[in-house]
């Protein structure tokens, strides 16, 4: 399998990292991706869950003669990776691994993925060539405010910079005064984060009496969670900078899957990497053109972990037209929703059911409970309604507050997120019939 080498970019090209690779003929990229698909199949036939599948299915790499055999494959669920938790979908010895990220999962057991060097080498190159569709330069300098740890936003963006030959600052994730003195101290042109966090520096910035429209950022990538055309409206006039979005997850690789160029129109999927499919989430058939379904991705090129048509729950468009930018890649509309109950907090990736893991380790709480999330400013806030036993509910003041701190404490242990408790009487919260309904999002996140 060769990979087009990558190269800096030039006068002539400004926007494109890798021009070969971005720019090929579509029947050229199709002919790649089944080469690749195939060389997929002989691979993750090494991993034993994939191995009982395709004996089953009778499956080799002899069934894949056109791209459109893909649907002969099995699908792959995140409940897939959790049942071999935690590295049981391996298709190389532990040893060939050069780095382990994770994400979050159901049970407060972070969900892991390996790579091997050549796996970091192709994520930094596809992050490389986002971001200089954006605009980076090598005589530029990024400020990356993402976790660098188990997530894939920090590190996985680091070396794309680097790859670009631009200067980076790994300022990670939080303490947002240091953030803006840091900008105001080195002056990078460009910023990386989630898109709240862009507004948080922004409001932080006000607050400290300096115009955020004076900080040296110029533009931003921004990914990791869903956001709205009005909350870019929003960054670009508070922050006076261009807003890019970008896409991806980590079983899949983390930020590279897709990126959006100098349109501003789709975000252009790395398809000599990636095959992605838009199904209807019911009928797992293919949606008309343009219409929403879930993105269901296949890794083409991953050794340590292939991941084939990987239910992403991820609700987005995916369209055709080619961009004005020149590149030949199909494109993918933002994400608008998501088919399983999923919810993304200031980044965190948290599930319904691990806020009632949370409540039911307290003692005196009951399973009847109300998640209500908003974002009042340009932070998501969460309060969850906890419903306790007769016997436990208290006049006592102090008593009702410890045992408040003591649920927020077990939702930060098993969830990962700050939330706000209340309690609230025995049968005040609503009971369903049919699917209860314990999630409230208040923050308008379709476009
Ligand atoms: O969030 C990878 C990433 C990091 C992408 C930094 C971009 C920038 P996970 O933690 O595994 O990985 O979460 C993946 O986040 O399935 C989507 O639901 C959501 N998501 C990621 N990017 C976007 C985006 C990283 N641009 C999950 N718009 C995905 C909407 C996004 N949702």
């Amino acid at each position: 399998m060769s990979i087009p080498d990558s190269q800096p970019p030039s006068s002539t090209a400004p926007t494109l990292w890798n021009p070969a690779a971005e720019t090929m003929p579509r029947a050229e990229r199709a002919a790649l991706q089944l080469e690749r698909l195939r060389g997929l199949v002989t691979r993750a036939a090494r991993v034993p869950f994939y191995r009982d599948q395709f004996a089953h299915h009778e499956i080799g790499p002899h069934s894949i003669r056109s791209l459109d055999d893909i649907r002969r494959l099995p699908f792959t669920t995140k409940s897939d990776m959790r049942r071999h938790h935690p590295l049981g979908l391996l298709a190389v010895p532990r040893k060939e691994l050069a780095r382990i990220h994770g994400s979050s999962g159901t049970t407060g057991t972070p969900t892991f993925v390996g790579y091997t060097a050549r796996d970091l080498d192709i994520w930094s190159e596809l992050c490389a060539r986002f971001l200089v569709a954006g605009g980076l330069r090598p005589e530029h300098t990024v400020q990356v405010a993402f976790g660098y740890g188990l997530f894939t936003g920090g590190f996985g963006l680091h070396y794309g910079i680097e790859k670009v030959g631009a200067t980076v600052i790994p300022a990670a994730a939080g303490n947002t005064r240091r953030q803006i003195d840091i900008m105001r101290n080195l002056a990078p042109e460009v910023l990386i984060c989630t898109p709240s966090y862009a507004l948080t520096i922004a409001d932080t910035a006000r607050d400290l009496g300096i115009d955020p429209r004076t900080l040296p950022i110029r533009y931003a990538h921004l990914g990791g969670e869903p956001w709205t055309e009005d909350m870019r409206r929003e960054i670009e006039e508070q922050l006076d900078i261009a807003a890019f979005n970008n896409y991806g997850l980590s079983e899949i690789i983390g930020p590279g899957v897709s990126g959006e160029c100098q349109a501003h129109d789709g975000m252009h999927i790395q398809e000599d990497h990636f095959l992605v499919e838009c199904l209807d989430p019911e009928t797992l058939e293919p949606v008309p053109e343009g219409e929403p379904g879930e993105l269901v991705i296949t890794n083409l090129t991953r050794e340590a972990m292939p991941m084939i048509r990987y239910r992403t729950r991820d609700i987005a468009r995916i369209y055709r037209e080619p961009c004005t930018c020149g590149r030949t890649s199909i494109r993918m509309s933002r994400v608008t929703g998501r088919t399983d109950d999923m919810l993304i907090i200031r980044g965190v990736n948290v599930f319904p059911s691990q806020i009632e893991e949370a409540l039911l380790r307290v003692e005196g709480t009951t399973p009847h409970y109300l998640i209500e999330v908003s974002r009042p400013g340009t932070l998501d806030e969460v309060h969850v309604k906890v419903e306790i036993h007769p016997e436990i509910f208290s006049d006592r003041m102090d008593r009702m507050q410890a045992l408040c701190e003591r649920i927020s404490r077990e939702i930060h242990t098993v969830a990962g997120i700050r939330a706000h408790v209340d309690l609230v009487e025995p049968r005040s919260i609503e009971r369903f019939v049919g699917k209860a309904k314990r999630v409230l999002d208040k923050r308008n996140l379709k476009d």
